[in-house]
């Protein structure tokens, strides 16, 4: 059974995925860990900072970790407003995890990001192959680390495999500052205050995802047969593409009184304009049989239904 180390483990992606992790592997093989504790944890925890290649050599070694799920990263907006603990972070954090798997014979999951291509990569159903000049330091991180991951196989075998999410929406634990926050706060102030202020244009697309869909990613990519992997950092993975407008009409089907106006954050919105809108699946499809679950209404209904528990909103 694998023996799973998560960096960034209290996250939007980490907080759930342990928790899927534990059912899959059991509790014992599961380590989450993070720059820092934010009081009890329930379950195995270590403290490290990906800056620091000891203290993910000691944690690895302790633990006798196989595979480490490096999520420690600066998201987009975040990383635009401090671009250089961006880069050291997300690329100095990902050098360190790759040279303890290198000497250490662990395999990596790492996520890249729609943030990955720019804006003269072909914006509808963007190809598995294609130009990714990012514009953000964010995606800049994202494509270099691509393609290091992808070094790390082909020179020192390191097992490195990844996917491209999209924005992510989830009701566990708040996203960290990205482009496509806006996604997940409609829903919570849908039900708080039956209206929402976006901060994009009413028309902008991306791809995006529910949680459930993106852990089944994670875990289906790392169990997949190493020999039908043509494709490694990073598959392109889809499920639905929307934009302010769709998922507000999504929530009035639930809730009819909710209203929605629009106040463009210009650094959002360009960042949002430099991203695709609508990626091709097809390698992830057939090369380790990606299929997503969730679309727009039944991830508005299933998200509605969790965070009218977790909020207690009748
Ligand atoms: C962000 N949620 O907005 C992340 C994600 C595709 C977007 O990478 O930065």
């Amino acid at each position: 059974m694998k023996k799973v180390l998560v960096t960034g483990a209290l996250g939007q992606i980490g907080s759930e995925l342990v928790v899927k992790l534990k059912n899959v592997y059991g509790e014992d093989n599961v380590i989450a860990s993070g720059r820092r504790k934010k009081g009890p944890y329930d379950g195995l925890f270590e403290l490290v900072d990906v800056t620091q290649p000891e203290q993910i050599f000691e944690v690895v070694k302790k633990h006798k970790v196989d595979w480490v799920i490096h999520l420690a990263a600066l998201l987009s907006a975040v990383g635009e407003n401090n671009p250089t603990a961006a880069w050291n972070i997300n690329m100095g954090g990902l050098f360190n995890i790759l040279e303890v798997a290198k000497q250490e014979g662990c395999g990596v999951f790492v996520p890249s990001s729609i943030a990955a291509f720019g804006p003269n990569t072909p914006k509808i159903n963007t190809p598995q192959d294609t130009i990714q000049r990012p514009t953000t330091m964010y995606g800049v991180t994202k494509v270099a680390g691509e393609i290091l991951c992808d070094y790390y196989y082909k020179r020192f075998g390191v097992d490195t495999r990844g996917v491209r999410f999209p924005g992510l929406i989830s009701y566990e634990t708040l996203p960290g500052g990205g482009t496509t926050d806006y996604a997940v706060h409609i829903y919570y102030e849908a039900l708080k205050q039956k209206k929402f202020t976006c901060p994009l244009d009413k028309e902008t697309h991306m791809d995006m995802m529910y949680m459930p869909d993106a852990l089944n990613a994670i875990v289906n990519l790392m169990e997949a047969d190493d020999s039908k992997l043509i494709h490694r950092n990073a598959f392109n993975i889809a499920s639905m593409s929307f934009c302010p407008e769709d998922i507000c009409k999504s929530i009035q089907k639930f809730i009819p009184e909710f209203t929605m106006d629009y106040d463009i954050n210009p650094t959002l919105q360009n960042i949002a304009n430099s991203w695709p809108d609508s990626l091709d699946d097809s390698n992830a499809r057939n090369e380790w049989g990606w299929k997503p679950e969730y679309d727009l209404d039944s991830m508005t209904k299933d998200m509605l239904e969790k965070l009218r528990e977790k909020l207690d909103i009748k």
